[in-house]
């Protein structure tokens, strides 16, 4: 690894200046977005970092290990500093004005060959609500192209989607992280927050304290399951038949609140009568939970006075994830457990913006302010504030994998990626690769030579958390400001200029003459304004004195809804929908060849494809490879010894990874990680098929067969 970067180039310099740095800033990683202070102290040798925790009302002072170590990947010497093209196979140092030169002669290239939508625009959840903005009418009025979609399509696709169906609105928590102690039952289904969003843990452990009783659904135990008193180990892809069996007991058991599934919803006769067909021991015996199990779940969320339903990728990555969401949702509905104090319904939103990353217009369907790109009222609102007629807006595109489709079929013939890595982060990675490949130019905007940008023709060097002042919006919908707290270096630019300097290039200067990142958020909040993720009453100066404003906010005097829902959900009529949802099995059942379910997640200590926490040397050090979970009872059928390298293999690929043989997993499945890349990237074996409705791959299962690797040799 290379050593760490001083503010110059010459620490002796800032030494003699005899100063420390002070960066007041917020972990770039995951959706709680934990205040923190970082103090470079300049040394003559090296620069050493002291990080501390700051007071924020959902961190509430607590970091994690990935956040305390964040500076390391920052402020890494592996960091791009200039752009690059790519001549005969190398990457050569190019200036900033080739670089733009060479994006407008190869887009108008593609455009006059064969047409605007053969560009494609790929964004992420890590941008800021800024740049997504941004991105998003970069995509329709530079590019004129429909194809934009982000990666946040793999993230929050089912969860958003079951929001905006069944209440009206998708916003993460529909209550503050303050009701969690006062829920007297909680579920949490899928979500392992004891790794994913650790600095959260104290709010369920203190709901515990209060006598709250807690049910996690996860086929491993986790530090998260560690915490429940009731844990449902169920079969990967299973939940939705799952929650049927709940349900079922919590409508015979008498355990529903009849006044508000009667005043608050609609569609309650209809799901009771497709409950009556629901065969309890026909769930145990498909979920592989025992059906005294799920009566006691059930029963102890119908009788508690509160209750909450948290539900994050294990429910969600699936190929039923939309209705498997519907489901919870249909039980936080039917039982009244939801806008009130002590309850309501938790998507634990992943990346730093996974919130607002999703509000304002990289959605292939959508346009800011969760506006929606089909329907004529929204695109007259938003053409008004761009600047252009509404004709002139494209149609809804397509999603982030489907976009790997099209780039295959050669309809999208150029691609430009911000914010995402997606050959390691899509399911069916091979495949992906082998479309990028065919890609006649591939942009790649990021901090680091990610996999995907490898691939590129061109890369372009982007400021990090430290330098890119802009909003993020947590997992509670609440906007923060992060400041910049770090000036650039080298040639690096904010991903909001980067986008300027293109549109300048393309002619498009007009609607791009920006000068800072809060002239772009005025235009944001003027163009949310109305919507259902409504910016309009937030500005840079409350952020500020407000430490963070939660959404809906439609007036400088309102205060931020807090919690959503109290006298009405967001649909007109004011009534939530409920749904019947049918037993789904996953789109890739076991066999002879393929004898185990393989599902995918995380680790505490790195960060989704892991470019930025593989630099990091503190946390790349705890978890230097991947590995396969795998219980001793599978591991000994399959020949497989504990810490050996395995060849894991579905239909689509393989990748070799080592053994980590341990009781906390069911027989029948195994995990893998989903942080590194190449010969460790799990995607290569996952299974492509997407949820019909939100177009969500079924990462959380596929069929698959693992042998020792010098036995597959
Ligand atoms: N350390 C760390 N933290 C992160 C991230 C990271 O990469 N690393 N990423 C961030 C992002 S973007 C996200 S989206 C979140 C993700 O946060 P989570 O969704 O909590 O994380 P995962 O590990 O993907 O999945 C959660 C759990 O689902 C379980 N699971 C697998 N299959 C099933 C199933 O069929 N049913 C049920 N009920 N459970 C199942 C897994 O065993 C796992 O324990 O974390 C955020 N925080
Ligand atoms: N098998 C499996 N696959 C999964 C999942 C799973 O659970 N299992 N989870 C899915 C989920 S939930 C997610 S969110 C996706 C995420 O997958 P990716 O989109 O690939 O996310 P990252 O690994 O964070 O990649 C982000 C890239 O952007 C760069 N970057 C970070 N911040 C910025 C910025 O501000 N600007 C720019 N321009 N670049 C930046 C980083 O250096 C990195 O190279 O993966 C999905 N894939
Ligand atoms: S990774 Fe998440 S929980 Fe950990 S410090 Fe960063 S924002 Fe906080
Ligand atoms: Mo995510």
């Amino acid at each position: 690894m290379k050593p760490l970067k001083a503010l110059t180039d010459n620490p002796e310099i800032e030494a003699a200046a005899g100063h420390d740095h002070v960066m007041d800033t917020q972990c770039p990683f995951c959706s709680v977005q934990c205040k923190m202070q970082i103090v470079e102290h300049f040394g003559k040798e090296r620069n050493t970092y002291t990080v501390l925790p700051k007071p924020n009302a959902a961190s509430e002072g607590r970091l994690c290990i990935k956040g305390m170590n964040a500076y390391q990947h920052a402020l890494s010497g592996e960091r791009l500093s200039f752009p690059m093209a790519k001549v005969n196979g190398e990457f050569v140092r190019v200036s900033w004005e080739e670089a733009y030169r060479l994006i407008q002669s190869n887009f108008t290239q593609t455009e006059q060959r064969y047409g605007s939508n053969a560009i494609g625009v790929y964004g992420g959840g890590s941008l800021t609500n800024e740049s997504a903005y941004l991105l998003g009418k970069f995509a329709r009025v530079a590019l004129r192209t429909k194809y934009i979609d982000y990666n946040g399509r793999f993230c929050m696709s089912a969860a958003a989607s079951a929001g905006n169906k069944a209440f009206g609105m998708d916003r993460g928590l529909t209550n503050q992280l303050s009701d969690i102690p006062l829920a007297r039952c909680i579920i949490l289904a899928g979500t392992n927050i004891a790794e994913c969003q650790p600095t959260l843990m104290p709010y369920f452990t203190r709901a515990k304290e209060n006598g709250a009783f807690i049910i996690a659904i996860d086929p491993r135990n986790t530090g998260t399951t560690e915490l429940a008193d009731l844990h449902l180990k169920v079969k990967p892809g299973m939940d939705a038949a799952l929650v049927n069996g709940m349900l079922k007991v919590i409508v015979d058991d008498g355990y529903v609140d009849e006044a508000f599934a009667k005043e608050r919803t609609k569609g309650f006769s209809e799901l009771k009568e497709h409950l009556a067909s629901v065969d309890l021991n026909d769930i145990a015996e498909i979920t592989g939970v025992p059906l005294e199990q799920i009566r006691g779940a059930a029963e102890a969320f119908g009788k508690a006075a509160t209750g909450m339903v948290f539900t994050a990728r294990g429910v969600e990555q699936q190929t039923d994830g939309y209705m498997a969401v519907r489901n919870f949702l249909n039980m936080v509905l039917i039982t009244g457990k939801i806008g009130k104090e002590g309850c309501g319904y938790g998507a634990i939103t992943g990346q730093g913006n996974g919130q607002g990353g999703r509000e304002h217009g990289q959605k292939a369907d959508q346009l800011p302010g969760y506006r929606l790109i089909e329907n004529p009222a929204d695109r007259a609102y938003i053409a008004e504030v761009w600047g252009v007629l509404p004709d002139e807006l494209p149609e809804k595109g397509v999603s982030a994998y489907e976009m790997m489709e099209k780039i295959h079929e050669e309809e999208i013939r150029a691609l430009f990626v911000m914010g995402s890595n997606p050959i390691v982060s899509n399911p069916n990675a091979n495949f992906v690769e082998e479309g990028l490949r065919k890609l006649e130019f591939l942009v790649v905007a990021d901090m680091f030579l990610s996999e995907t940008a490898r691939m590129a023709d061109l890369i372009l060097p982007t400021s990090s958390y430290l330098e890119n002042e802009g909003t993020l919006t947590n997992l509670e919908g609440r906007v923060l400001l992060r400041e910049a707290s770090r000036e650039v270096t080298d040639e690096v630019k904010h991903d909001w200029e980067i986008l300027c300097g293109i549109a300048e290039a393309l002619g498009k200067e007009w609607y791009f003459s920006y000068t800072a990142a809060e002239q772009i958020f005025e235009e944001l909040r003027v163009a949310s304004r109305g919507g259902i993720a409504d910016y309009y009453g937030i500005t840079y100066d409350r952020l500020r004195k407000e430490e963070g404003v939660y959404w809906p906010c439609p007036s400088l005097d309102h205060p931020g809804e807090k919690r959503l829902f109290e006298t009405a959900f967001a649909h007109p009529g004011g009534k939530a929908e409920l749904v019947a949802v049918e037993n789904h099995f996953p789109a890739e059942q076991v066999s002879g060849e393929f004898p185990l379910y393989l599902t995918t997640g995380r680790v505490l200590s790195h960060y989704l494809t892991g470019v930025q926490t593989r630099r990091s040397h503190t946390l790349a050090a705890r978890s230097f490879e991947s590995f396969m979970e795998i219980h001793p009872k599978t591991a000994q059928k399959y020949r497989i010894e504990d810490g050996s390298l395995i060849k894991l293999e579905s239909k689509r690929g393989s990748i070799v990874v080592r053994s980590k043989v341990t009781r906390e997993i069911r027989e029948d499945t195994v995990f893998v990680p989903m942080h590194w890349g190449d010969i460790q990237n799990v995607n290569k074996i996952t299974n492509q098929a997407l949820d019909p409705t939100c177009k969500m791959p079924g990462f959380k299962v596929c069929a698959v067969n693992a042998k020792p690797l010098v036995e597959s040799m």
